[in-house]
C-alpha cells in the first residue's frame, strides 16, 4: 500500500508542528509493505489545497492522510468531516484571515472522510494511546484542506481513501503554556502505524 501523508509548517508562533515531525519521521520506516510518503503542506489557505492535489497526483497513493496540530485536544482525532467554509480566528502564514467564506461556490456543504474512523480509534485505543472521532475539524486551514483533498478526489472519481486526523501539542509546545495537554511524538508515531497497518490489511 502506498500511503500519502502530509503534515503543516507550523504556524501561530510555534517552532514546530507535530503533523510534519509525524509525517517525515515515518517517510523513513518500512512496516507491514506499506510505503509512506511525505508531503509538508504550508499554513496558507488556497496553496495547502493546491499543494495537496498536486502532491495526489504525482504520487498517486492507496490512501490520503493530512495530519495537523490541533493545540488543546487531548488525544489523536479522526475527523469525520470536512465543511465548506473558511472562518479564520488567526492569520494564514501569508496573512490571510477568511471570514464566512465558502472554500468552493457551488460544491457541497460538506464531505465525509472515507476511512473507516470507528475501527481505526478502536484500534489505537487498543494500543493504549488516546483517540476518538471528531464531528468538527474546525474552519482553518485544515477544514479546508481536508476539504479539498476530499473534493478533488471526489470530482476525479480516484480510487483513493482520504482522511484527516488531528494531534495534539508535542510536550516542549505545552510546556510553556498553562495546563495544556500533550503527546509525545513516540506515541503519535505508534498510533499513525496504527493506522497504516489496518488501512494496508483492509484495502
Ligand atoms: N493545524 C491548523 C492548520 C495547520 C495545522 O497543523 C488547523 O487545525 O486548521
Amino acid at each position: 500500500m502506498k500511503a500519502l501523508l502530509m503534515g503543516f509548517e507550523p504556524f501561530g508562533g510555534e517552532a514546530v508542528n507535530p503533523s510534519w515531525e509525524v509525517a517525515q519521521s515515518l517517510s523513513f520506516e518500512r512496516f507491514d509493505r506499506i510505503q509512506v510518503i511525505s508531503r509538508r503542506l504550508p499554513t496558507v489557505f488556497g496553496e495547502s489545497i493546491d499543494q495537496a492535489i498536486e502532491a495526489i497526483s504525482t504520487v498517486q497513493p492507496d490512501v490520503v492522510i493530512a495530519l495537523g496540530q490541533a493545540g488543546g485536544r487531548t488525544g489523536i482525532g479522526l475527523e469525520r468531516v470536512a465543511l465548506n467554509i473558511d472562518d479564520a480566528a488567526i492569520a494564514d502564514n501569508n496573512g490571510n484571515q477568511p471570514c464566512d467564506a465558502p472554500i468552493m461556490e457551488g460544491a457541497p456543504a460538506a464531505y465525509f472522510a472515507t476511512l473507516p474512523i470507528k475501527v481505526l480509534v478502536e484500534e489505537v485505543q487498543k494500543a493504549g494511546i488516546p483517540a476518538a472521532t471528531s464531528n468538527s475539524a474546525g474552519t482553518f486551514v485544515c477544514n479546508h484542506t481536508m476539504y479539498g483533498i476530499l473534493h478533488y478526489i471526489n470530482e476525479s472519481r480516484l480510487p483513493i481513501r482520504a482522511g484527516f486526523i488531528h494531534l495534539p501539542y508535542l510536550p516542549e509546545q505545552a510546556s510553556s503554556k498553562k495546563e495544556a495537554p500533550s503527546m509525545s511524538l513516540a506515541e503519535m508515531l505508534t498510533a499513525l502505524r496504527v493506522v497504516l497497518t489496518v488501512l494496508s490489511r483492509s484495502s
